[in-house]
């Protein structure tokens, strides 16, 4: 079991006070904090190697393009990918976005269908609706059952010979629902549908093969698996992404230029036009190596101990507050969503905080889901990840009965 203890040493920021209290950071579905390794690889690049890559013969450009692509070899290898089907993003939301762009332009036409789901992140959701709207394409969805999961029952009914795309998450970043991607992937290809996986919470928080999966396109962010903010992956299948054409245009993606043509550069770096974002992709790849080191199974099983724990801790507030998700902790994320109908999520959060305790209140940029499918005007979300303690879990539930009192209930 991985000692949550020791890896708390590596993270700087987890030794703040707010209002005089101990932080307790439960705010990692929105971003994760970063260790001293990740902080010092940013530092380093750009005291000893800043420079820019792919273009330089001196030795500085020269060190920065191996340790920019020695960084690919590694997220690649994390998913068990070959590092030219994967592309530096900004993150998911411009990972998907590109795939809506470049391959969704020319391969989504009138009539055809992209099945969604109701608990996708606005990110997996936006991009499709234009898409839809300017080639004449029709948006379906999975639905969301009372428990939060999704209701495959009706994934027969919803497959049909115009289903082009299927566009899910591996894990609902409102309720942690874990979704079954690798059955739906066997479906959704049975159908002839290609299949997008939004690995943005999935990828931090257990073992994600796209092998074994057999998705065609996965996306997922650094800043939420302990890298920096403003770098992310998609991967692409091979085969799909030698038919896919760039979406921007200029330095570094081409490979010959006259006045009036252009031809493209190898693959990935036909789809990273311009300089990229070189220091954090480095620093990125040392937070692939710092879970690595963990080990991915270990993460997962961490999680998944102190989400039972979690679970079990406010059953003895569930008078006052109801609880979302699968009440399975094996089919769930390190997630908990909950309400209160009497207390303004956005109040209890300012409560938690003067507590020292940072959990998101909102939407979760997943409206239609807990608008929608929820009827909630938001939720109290508090996630965890590897340097999450049981006692921060107690501090949590003691809080949460103080800000009952607060409020007379
Ligand atoms: N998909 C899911 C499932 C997410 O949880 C998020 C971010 C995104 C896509 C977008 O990722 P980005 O890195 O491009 O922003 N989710 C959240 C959240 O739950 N709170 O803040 C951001």
């Amino acid at each position: 079991m991985l000692n949550p203890k020791e890896i708390r040493k590596d993270f700087p920021i987890l030794d703040l006070q707010v209002y005089g209290k101990p932080l307790v950071y439960l705010d990692n579905a929105a971003t994760s904090q970063k260790p001293n390794q990740v902080i010092d690889t940013l530092t380093t690049y750009y005291r000893n190697y800043n420079s820019n890559v792919h273009r330089g013969v001196h030795s500085l450009s020269i060190k920065a393009t191996e340790l920019y692509e020695s960084a690919r070899e590694k997220i690649a290898k994390f998913i068990n990918a070959q590092s030219d089907s994967l592309i530096y993003t900004k993150g998911t939301t411009d990972a998907i976005n590109l795939v809506a762009h470049s391959w969704g332009v020319n391969n989504i036409q009138a009539g055809d269908e992209i099945l969604l789901t109701e608990m996708e992140h606005h990110s997996n959701l936006v991009p499709w609706q234009i898409l839809a709207k300017r080639n004449g394409a029709t948006l379906k969805f999975i639905p969301v059952t009372e428990s939060g999961m999704l209701d495959l029952s009706q994934l027969n009914t919803l497959l049909t010979s115009k289903t082009k795309l299927v566009a899910i998450t591996q894990m609902s970043n409102a309720l942690g629902t874990i979704n079954p991607v690798k059955e739906i992937c066997k479906q959704g290809h049975a159908a002839g549908a290609y299949i997008l996986i939004d690995g943005a919470q999935s990828v931090p928080h257990m073992p994600v093969d796209v092998e074994d999966m057999d998705c065609d396109f996965l996306a997922f962010s650094s800043h939420k698996m302990l890298g920096p903010t403003g770098i992310g992956c998609l991967y692409i299948k091979k085969s799909i992404l030698e038919t896919m054409d760039p979406v921007n245009h200029g330095g570094d993606m081409v490979k010959e230029v006259t006045l009036n043509h252009a031809t493209w550069n190898d693959l990935p770096i036909r789809f990273e036009a311009g300089t990229p974002n070189i220091a954090d992709a480095i620093a990125f790849g040392t937070a692939i190596d710092y879970l690595t080191d963990l080990g991915m199974d270990q993460v997962q099983a961490y999680e998944e101990h102190l989400t039972r724990y979690a679970l079990d801790v406010v059953k003895g507030l569930s008078e006052n507050f109801i609880f979302y998700g699968p009440p399975n902790p094996a089919e769930r994320g390190a997630i908990i969503s909950f309400h209160c109908p009497e207390i303004h999520p956005h109040d209890i959060g300012t409560i938690l905080d003067r507590e020292g305790i940072a959990i998101r209140a909102g939407h979760h940029c997943a409206m239609p889901l807990v608008n929608g499918r929820l009827g909630l005007p938001a939720t109290a979300r508090a996630s965890f990840y590897v340097y999450n303690t049981e006692h921060e879990v107690d501090v949590l539930a003691a809080s949460l009965k103080t800000t009952l009192q607060y409020f007379n209930r």
